[in-house]
């Protein structure tokens, strides 16, 4: 965040979902990091048939962490992570799917709002509510708009195009929304990718959806991955570090993920 990178990068973002018909508005705040810094953050909507009050939320964050932390070599701490998967796997989904709602001639009966959040990966496990910026400063907007639309559900897309990743059921999208995980998980099964979406409990993970569940109050669900047996990181081998890049991303993964969403859009009424 606050480079020319992140401000290009956002303006590709908008840039791309105008080229899939969809309706972008972009809102800016400076939000403060846990250190200090003010942070000069986008989220960025992307609108499917706007006109409609009913609504699906899909979201995932566009920033990227500005410090490889985790990496086994120290020299890297201070490195900016690439954000292959934990930045860009989301809104590559959430493209994917834009362009492809443009692409069919038949529409779907519900509008959806593809929203990427900014300020997420600016956090610190010390600080409480130190992840998530982006997502608590537009849960708390919505929640003073009016009217608001009608969001029958959310789903949070984070890491999902890494290699070797399995989607077992995060702890808060169960205590907040456990019959959109059930609804998700049965449409994975459908589609052909139960191996990707195990139906167990992984861990419990403060993300974008905790605000969206609590402030603005929309059931929303989180999609990532748990690697139980990983010594560097249960986020994967490659979490915060210089090798979250192309070259580690599965593009099986991705087709999961993407199709499993498809599977459960076409199955609203
Ligand atoms: C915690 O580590 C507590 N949350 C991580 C949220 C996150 C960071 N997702 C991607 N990067
Ligand atoms: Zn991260």
């Amino acid at each position: 965040m606050n480079s020319d990178a992140h401000e290009h990068c956002g303006a590709w973002i908008v840039s791309m979902f105008q080229k899939f018909g969809m309706e972008v508005s972009e809102q800016r705040a400076v939000l403060k990091g846990y250190d200090g810094t003010p942070l000069m953050s986008n989220n960025i909507t992307a609108s499917y048939q706007p006109q409609l009050q009913q609504r699906i939320l899909l979201c995932a964050h566009w920033d990227s962490r500005p410090w490889a932390d985790n990496d086994p070599d120290e020299a890297n701490h201070q490195t900016p992570v690439m954000a292959a998967n934990d930045g860009a796997s989301g809104v590559a989904v959430m493209l994917e799917i834009a362009r492809l709602l443009q692409a069919d001639s038949c529409l779907l009966p519900v509008g959806v709002d593809f929203v990427c959040f900014d300020a997420e990966d600016w956090g610190n496990d010390g600080v409480s509510d130190s992840w998530a910026l982006g997502a608590q400063y537009w849960s708390r907007q919505l929640s003073k708009s009016n009217p608001r639309p009608n969001y029958r559900y959310g789903i949070l897309l984070d890491m999902v195009g890494g290699q070797g990743a399995h989607f077992y059921q995060e702890g808060l999208s169960n205590y907040y929304a456990s019959h959109v995980v059930k609804r998700v998980w049965q449409a994975a099964s459908v589609a052909g990718f139960s191996s990707f979406f195990p139906q167990e409990d992984g861990g419990t993970i403060t993300d974008d959806h905790l605000p969206v569940n609590e402030t603005a109050k929309i059931p929303c669900i989180d999609i990532i991955p748990y690697y139980p047996n990983c010594k560097a990181s249960s986020f994967g081998p490659t979490w915060h570090t210089i090798h979250d890049d192309m070259q580690h991303i599965d593009r099986s993964t991705l087709k999961a993920v993407g199709q499993t969403l498809i599977q459960v859009l076409y199955t609203e009424r």
